[in-house]
């Protein structure tokens, strides 16, 4: 009897929780299609957002950023496919692997008359903008309104490509000010002009910033001088077991330029930077901003070298100035993401629109030693996300499930209620959003791809699979190596586990569901292709060249500097 009765209160919570899940989805049927507000950064890693928890990012928060994940969502499992930053943006903007795209490596051009999400927009009624980096070489194709930055762009007085309203063709005008208070100002201006339209906009809106060389706005130079940020305790890691790691250019205390990178002086009392391959934003500054930029930074580059550090207290201190650049450069980012909320509320659209925050790839905030991305490690495989839509999301929403960069087009598409083309690889993240998703589990591993070698960095070309607990990539080209990681026993990716007959089992699986992933996406044998090994030496010696000439390098293996 006591059993019945527990079968028929389940059989009752069963349904009501069906009948809540058709309700909801009613209800928001109901809707009218929603604005869209895609904010995207270059480089922000998700250990520098208050939101995710790190420790570093609790001593430089984002609170702008994080008033979107409180009113919405945030997942906490988010991967990019190609962790570099032209092919991530082809990939959201195609919702095809980079395989499918075409666009693997930043060097390659875009083939902007493929189908994009922005274009099905734009045929579907809305009005469409991008403003800020583009980086996909060629001019953006299905946007009403845009306006890029030149390339990587520039923090200072930066040159953006716009179609100029007299002539109708592309013209480049450099524009006076910090680009991200630039990019903020314009996307608020095309919000103004968009706001009482009939249509509904989309408009995605792409800081050049936190990218190297992390220059923060004036007003936020000195904004971390006092703290310590806590490096990581992998960052005199020496790589045991990943010849993948072992031969890149990305270790902060080895290949990081003092004067471009952490804006050092030569000498005390001195304004002339340290190493600095090229001419950058330094020399684009007004003689206003450049008198400002030096009264800013004198005092800290003096007790730099009245420091007089070497060796490991030299190459924490890169680790510290490093996170103090970074970290202020996003400063200005945050308050942007402020500001367009702000906008948002006072202007009634709030209710209305879908806000997102993410950036193309994660980064490392000194994780292995490392700055930049390009690895299938977890810290740039990982592409934070936060999403809000009042009423459809709930707040402090969390979401575990994995999710791509590839899922962004298909969610937008779900939501302004046009269909989603058949040749699209991802799956729209509504059901998750929404909590109405009913399967078992969204998706049970992740597939990975990168292709940029040799290039800047030389980190090789990889491939590989994520499941929730597991690992497994393959590095080729001038090595072939396998790396296997138990990311419940070892989150930080120290012990490479494919030698050890324990794991055995675990390989046979990983591979089989590479294999498997491989075919869905219909990954053919030339994406595998070798580079020819003169280019690979040719590389090695330009980028040498280019390690930092006037400071000093230091190794983990013998705690010794070597002046270069
Ligand atoms: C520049 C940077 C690199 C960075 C690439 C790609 N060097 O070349 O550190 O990896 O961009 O970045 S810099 O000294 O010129 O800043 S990406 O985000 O565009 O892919
Ligand atoms: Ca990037």
């Amino acid at each position: 009897m006591k059993y019945l009765a527990l079968m028929l209160v389940m059989l009752f919570a069963f349904h009501s929780c069906k009948d809540n899940v058709e309700e909801k989805k009613e209800d928001i049927k109901l809707k009218p299609r929603p604005n869209i507000v895609y904010i995207m950064a270059d480089d922000h890693a998700e250990q520098a957002i208050s939101a995710y928890g790190h420790p570093i990012s609790q001593l430089a928060p984002t609170p702008n950023i994080d008033r979107i994940a409180t009113e919405g969502a945030l997942f906490k499992n988010n991967f990019c496919t190609n962790s570099i930053c032209g092919p991530s943006r082809a990939v959201v903007l195609t919702g095809k692997f980079s395989h499918v795209n075409g666009f693997r490596m930043n060097g390659d051009q875009f083939d902007g008359s493929q189908q994009t999400f922005p274009k099905l927009l734009q045929e579907a009624g809305y009005n469409t903008a991008v403003i800020g980096k583009w980086h996909l070489h060629g001019l953006p194709q299905g946007f009403d309104y845009w306006k890029i930055l030149t390339d990587q762009g520039n923090y200072y007085n930066p040159d953006f490509i716009s179609v100029n309203k007299e002539t109708k063709v592309a013209d480049t005008i450099r524009i006076e000010g910090y680009a991200t208070d630039i990019i903020t100002q314009d996307g608020l201006t095309y919000l103004n002009s968009v706001k009482d339209s009939d249509k509904p906009f989309m408009l995605m809106l792409q800081h050049k910033a936190p990218h190297r060389n992390w220059m923060p706005a004036l007003r936020h130079a000195n904004k971390y001088d006092s703290i310590q940020f806590p490096l990581p305790d992998t960052y005199f890691t020496t790589h045991q077991g990943s010849l993948g790691s072992q031969k890149q250019q990305q270790t902060i205390y080895k290949d990081m330029y003092e004067g471009h990178d952490l804006k050092l002086t030569k000498k005390k009392g001195s304004l002339e930077l340290a190493w600095n391959p090229w001419k950058t934003d330094f020399d684009r500054m007004t003689p206003e901003q450049k008198t400002a930029w030096d009264k800013a930074y004198q005092a800290k580059n003096d007790a730099f070298h009245d420091a007089n550090l070497l060796g490991k207290e030299l190459a924490k201190y890169k680790g510290q100035r490093y996170l103090q650049e970074y970290l202020a450069t996003i400063a200005s980012v945050d308050e942007g993401v402020g500001d367009v909320l702000d906008f948002l509320e006072k202007n009634g659209l709030a209710e209305n629109t879908i806000v997102i925050y993410t950036t193309d790839q994660g980064f490392y905030l000194g994780e292995k030693g490392w700055f930049d991305k390009r690895y299938m490690y977890e810290e740039s495989l990982a592409m934070p996300l936060v999403v809000k839509y009042p009423d459809v999301i709930e707040t402090g929403t969390v979401i575990d499930a994995m999710t791509q960069n590839l899922d962004f087009a298909e969610t937008f598409l779900d939501y302004a209620q046009v269909e989603i083309p058949e040749d699209m690889q991802g799956k729209s993240l509504r059901p998750l959003l929404e909590d109405t998703f009913e399967g078992d589990e969204f998706r049970d591993a992740v597939y990975y791809h990168y292709y940029d070698y040799p290039a800047f960095h030389m980190v090789k070309k990889h491939y590989g699979v994520r499941t929730e607990r597991y690992k497994l990539m393959h590095f080729y080209d001038d090595i072939d190596m396998w790396e296997l990681y138990d990311l419940e026993e070892d989150p930080k990716e120290i012990k490479n586990q494919i030698d050890n007959p324990e794991y055995d089992d675990i390989e046979a699986n990983l591979r089989s569901k590479l294999a498997e992933l491989q075919k869905k996406y219909e990954v053919t044998p030339i994406d595998f292709e070798r580079a020819p090994e003169e280019k690979v030496k040719r590389a090695y010696k330009q980028f040498e060249r280019l390690r930092g000439k006037t400071g000093t390098s230091y190794d983990p293996i013998t705690d010794k500097d070597t002046k270069l």
